[in-house]
């Protein structure tokens, strides 16, 4: 082969590659935009404060720090249920009922992850 058929070859195999890339990056660019808006706006309804109204067992109450320490059912978009864990109440008054056993209903109001329960009812007991 001649030389400069072999450099012609070589330049059309360069531009070829190139017009691809830039073909393909020029449909990257709005898709990514569409992601990064759509994550955005994700990320604004995360961020907001929430409510649930869970069910749970009261495993233990500490007082004099305002926590009880619950198994849970599940959180929707927060937890999965089945975790044994330790909430804040809002207030002492909340947990001046709860006794470990009790089965509860109770409120969770916050921006995850820094929420607080802002009322308990009893409904039985496990
Ligand atoms: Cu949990």
């Amino acid at each position: 082969m001649r030389l400069w058929r072999v450099v012609l070859l070589l330049n059309l195999a360069v531009a070829v590659g190139v017009l691809v890339g830039w073909l393909a990056w020029g449909r990257e660019v709005p898709r990514l935009e569409r992601l990064l808006q759509e994550n955005q706006q994700r990320v604004r309804v995360v961020g907001g404060e929430q409510t649930w109204v869970v069910k749970g067992i009261v495993r233990a109450v500490i007082p004099e720090i305002q926590i009880v320490v619950l198994t849970h059912d599940e959180i929707p978009g927060f937890m999965p249920a089945g975790m044994t864990m330790g909430f804040k109440a809002q207030n002492a008054k909340i947990l001046e009922g709860a006794r470990t056993g009790d089965v509860v209903r109770f409120t969770l109001t916050g921006v995850p992850p820094d929420v607080q329960i802002t009322a308990l009812v009893k409904e039985g007991e496990s």
